[in-house]
């Protein structure tokens, strides 16, 4: 595959965890500045420390890792960080996850965080001409309470959040663990998604439709062992944000040559690509295509860019006009 096919396709960024953005080099340099001890010497030991079985291996060092980004300052140089980088693959809008409970339980007040990342993604789109949105996740591994304690702490900033959000360890946490919330954030007018389907069974990804009233499964890989959810997925146009460097770090996935991208969208799956944690998996949104190039047709690219922007939260005459 022609290399300029990919990184000059436009598309929309709709699976991306600012916190997972954060670079080696990022976090030696948001170290030093912030005094903030981290536990390895060089920019090779923490990528050699990049190493995960599963989702909880590396999310114990992905939440470790946020502990150099203590203010506003660092939230609005990560985010910029991040569009300057996919720029160059051909990113023109991206739906942004943060994790505001990683940081409150630390001590940094959601105004920090918001205020900083609010900052980063209008610098964005007035220097790169990206467009973007936030996803405020809820983790989890936590009770629906905290969840709650979180919404009500983002009351001030939900002008300038587009949904809610769930990541964290799936298994164990179904989606119906946080029914209320999700209800009480659609009531705010905000959408919501659900990472479901990346270790968790069919069920997860069928509550999250059911009973948080998702538009987007984030993941969804597992939803392909139920014919009976693939052709409701397919009846309702769910679009599945799916991450191939993500699933292949993960072990979600044991070969990227049999990664199941190709499968969804003959499926009729709106499947998009993404980057997921790129500083963690190996690679930004082009290198994720890339990844799954073998694969795939052009017309199957010019697919996922297309559906990137069709399960995009830009309004109707925005979607058209990447169309
Ligand atoms: C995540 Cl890959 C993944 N899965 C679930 N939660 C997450 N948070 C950050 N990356
Ligand atoms: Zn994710």
């Amino acid at each position: 595959m022609d290399d300029t096919f990919i990184t000059g396709l436009p598309k929309a960024e709709l699976h991306l965890h600012i916190e997972g953005s954060l670079e080696p080099e990022q976090m030696f340099a948001f170290a030093r500045r912030n005094r903030v001890s981290i536990p390895f010497d060089s920019v090779e030991a923490i990528r050699s420390a990049y190493s995960f079985s599963n989702l909880q291996d590396f999310l114990d060092i992905y939440y470790a890792g946020a502990d150099v980004l203590r203010t506003e300052q660092d939230f609005h140089d990560l985010a910029l960080a991040y569009f300057r980088r996919v720029k160059a693959d051909g990113v023109v809008h991206a739906e942004i996850f943060f994790d505001p409970q990683t940081h409150t339980a630390r001590g940094i007040p959601f105004q920090v965080v918001a205020d900083g990342l609010a900052a980063g993604l209008a610098a964005a789109e007035a220097q790169l001409g990206i467009t973007s949105r936030l996803i405020l996740c809820f983790l989890r591994h936590l009770e629906e309470e905290d969840a709650f304690v979180t919404l009500a702490a983002a009351e001030p900033w939900l002008d300038q959040i587009a949904a809610v959000g769930l990541d964290s360890s799936e298994v164990g946490h179904p989606p119906s663990k946080f029914s209320r919330v999700f209800a009480a954030a659609a009531s705010s007018g905000l959408k919501r998604v659900a990472h479901a389907g990346e270790e968790g069974p069919p069920e997860y990804v069928r509550e999250a439709l059911d009973v948080l009233g998702v538009d987007r499964i984030d993941h969804g890989n597992r939803a392909l062992e139920d014919p009976s959810l693939v052709a409701r997925l397919v009846r309702e146009a769910k679009t599945l944000t799916v991450c191939p460097l993500s699933n292949h770090k993960l072990c979600v996935v044991d070969d990227l040559a049999a990664h199941p991208i190709a499968a969804m969208l003959k499926l009729g799956l709106r499947a998009t690509v993404n980057s997921d944690d790129p500083a963690y998996f190996g690679g930004y949104v082009a290198d994720n295509f890339r990844a799954v190039a073998p694969l795939l047709t052009r017309a199957d690219m010019v697919q996922l860019a297309r559906n990137s922007f069709l399960g995009s939260f830009l309004s109707d005459v925005a979607v058209n006009a990447h169309l």
